[in-house]
Formats: structure tokens, sequence, C-alpha cells
């Protein structure tokens, strides 16, 4: 069972600084050991070179930059020279490594890699799922975006919408139908996040759904969603889906999220189901974590979408 592990040292599109960190943390944590453990052949990549500091300036207040010019459309797209460069870069990493039959496993960095991840992918799945387990949608635009960042953007861009430096890597746009998209423990939208998954085909589990439904439910339905309309499915797993109780260290926490036990029986589900052929691990910020427990967190996850079980 080949792996690729891919580190992407890089955190532009967020709201804060640190999730460059995360794949350093979360090796860290036991990654390597762990996938050996449960069999893999593990290769791993060195971190590319991100575009990063020889343009930014580490000590710059994006906040600031961004009031300065709130009413040009560039402002609306913090830093996305860079993210469309990583991304660029990712993409590449990502299509090569699938091509060398290895099964991709993304370390971020903030969620705006994920444009990268999936771009790469949707190179060999003209019907690419994803399951993008976050608080947030990740559905807005240059129109639409409250804050700028690019991580609140990459789904959007995935789907197409968005600025063609993000909507047309690796040439063709859009790399994700609607359709194909399953959205989990979501419980803070933008307004015009909430009106574009009303208006779309975009299947959304909220908190609400999660506590009506359960767990179990949901990622039944999930899964039967994709295997009947997916040749493949990526698992874009946002470290702040998880109850900041239990995954502190990430740079937009909200409260009333998946548990502890939510979050490992998913990914155990959908490892029995046998679906995913890629995944990425976002936004884990060791800046701010608490003795390493959401890169620990990670590792523990990993495993249970790569097969380890209780018993
Ligand atoms: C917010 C936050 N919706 C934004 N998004 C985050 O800035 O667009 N996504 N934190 O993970
Ligand atoms: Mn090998
Ligand atoms: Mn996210
Ligand atoms: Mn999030």
């Amino acid at each position: 069972k080949p792996i690729g592990v891919i580190s992407v040292p890089f955190d532009l599109g967020a709201a804060r600084r640190g999730a460059a960190g995360g794949p350093h943390a979360i090796m860290q944590a036991g990654l390597e050991a762990d996938l050996r453990r449960l069999g893999y052949d593990v290769h791993r990549y060195e971190p590319f070179p991100v575009d990063d500091g020889a343009t930014i300036d580490l000590g710059t207040d994006k906040d600031a930059i961004a009031t300065e010019g709130a009413n040009t459309a560039q402002s609306k797209l913090n830093f996305v020279r860079e993210v469309a460069a990583a991304n660029r870069l990712l993409a590449e990493q990502v299509a090569a490594t699938a091509a060398r039959g290895q099964f991709p496993l993304v370390l971020g960095g903030d969620h705006s890699i994920a444009v990268g991840t999936i771009a790469g992918m949707a190179d060999r799945y003209a019907n690419l799922g994803v399951v993008w387990f976050d608080a947030h949608s990740d559905l807005n635009t240059a129109e639409t975006t409250p804050s700028g960042n690019i991580h609140g953007m990459s789904l959007a861009a995935s789907l197409g919408l968005g600025p063609p430096e993000l909507t047309g890597i690796r040439g063709h746009a859009p790399k994700l139908k609607p359709e194909n998209v399953v959205l989990i423990g979501t419980r803070s939208l933008d307004q015009g996040e909430k009106e574009l998954i009303r208006a779309s085909n975009i299947t959304c589990y909220t908190m609400h759904d999660i506590d009506r439904k359960g767990i179990p439910l949901v990622m039944e339905e999930t899964i039967r969603k994709l295997s009947g309309s997916c040749d493949g499915v990526h698992l874009s797993f946002d470290a702040d889906s998880v109850d900041p109780l239990f995954a502190p260290g990430t740079g937009t926490p909200v409260r009333g999220g998946i548990s502890y036990r939510e979050a490992h029986l998913a990914l155990e589900l959908l490892c029995e189901a046998g679906i995913v052929t890629s995944a990425e691990f976002v936004e884990v910020n060791p800046a701010i974590d608490i003795r390493n427990e959401t890169a620990r967190l990670t590792v523990e996850l990993i495993a249970s979408l790569l097969g380890d079980t209780i018993l």
C-alpha cells in the first residue's frame, strides 16, 4: 500500500499565520510510524518552496492592508498571487503522486491549498467527489468574502467560482460538480455562502443535521450518494470541523463542532466504504495549539481513515 505524504507549509490564505507549521507538527506527532504500523509504504515528499518570505514581510498586518484598499476588487483577495503559485505547485505534485500509484495525503497549511489538491486529483477523475469537513463552507467569492482570506474561498474556486488565477489551475474549470460535494459539520456561514448553498445542488450536513440524524446516518447517506456517481473521492478535513474542546489549535475555532468520537467514527466509516482516493488535513496551527493536541488528534484521525481500528 503506497502512500505519498505531501507537506504544504503555507498559510497566507488564512486569517492568521501559524498553519504553515502544521505539517511539521503533524510529523512530530508520529504520523510516519503510525502509517508504517498500518502496513503502508510511506513516500515522504520534501515540503516544496512556497512563495512566502521572498515577497511577504512576516510582520505585515493583513487587516491593515485589507482596510487600506477596501474598495478595490484586489483588496478582497489577500495574497492571491502567492496562493495561486503555491497551488499550482501543489496540483502538479498531487497529480504526479497519484500517477505513481500512491495515495496522496496532503498536510496543510491553511485550507486555501484545497484548490491545488483538488486540481491535481480532478486530472484523473472526471467525476471527483469531495467530502468537506469544516465549521465553515469556504464558498465565498471575491464578491461575497467578508475577510478577503482565500481559505474561505477554496471550495468555491474548485467549483469554478472565483478569480481565474485559482479556478484555472491546470487549465480547466470547474474541477467539481456541485452535486458531487458534501459538506459536513457546518456551523458558521456567511450570507453569500448560505445563498449559494440554497441555490445549488451541494449537499450540506450542518451541525443541526448531525444532531438530528447522527453521524452514522449522515455518513451512510454521504457514501451512498458519492459511490453512486463519483469515480474518485477526495476528503478535505479542516481541523475546525472538530469541536475546539478537542481541536484547540486552529485559526478560526467555532464552538459546537463534532466530538472526538464523531470525527473518528466518520473517518472509520469512510475507510470501511473504501471510496476515498486522496485526503488532506488542514488548518492545524501549532502556534496556538495546546501540547500539540490538535496535531496528535490529526494523526489519530488519519489513522482511522487509513484502516486503524480499536480492536
Ligand atoms: C469566513 C471564515 N467564512 C471567511 N472562513 C474560514 O473568511 O470567508 N474557513 N475560516 O475555514
Ligand atoms: Mn514504494
Ligand atoms: Mn476550511
Ligand atoms: Mn473552517
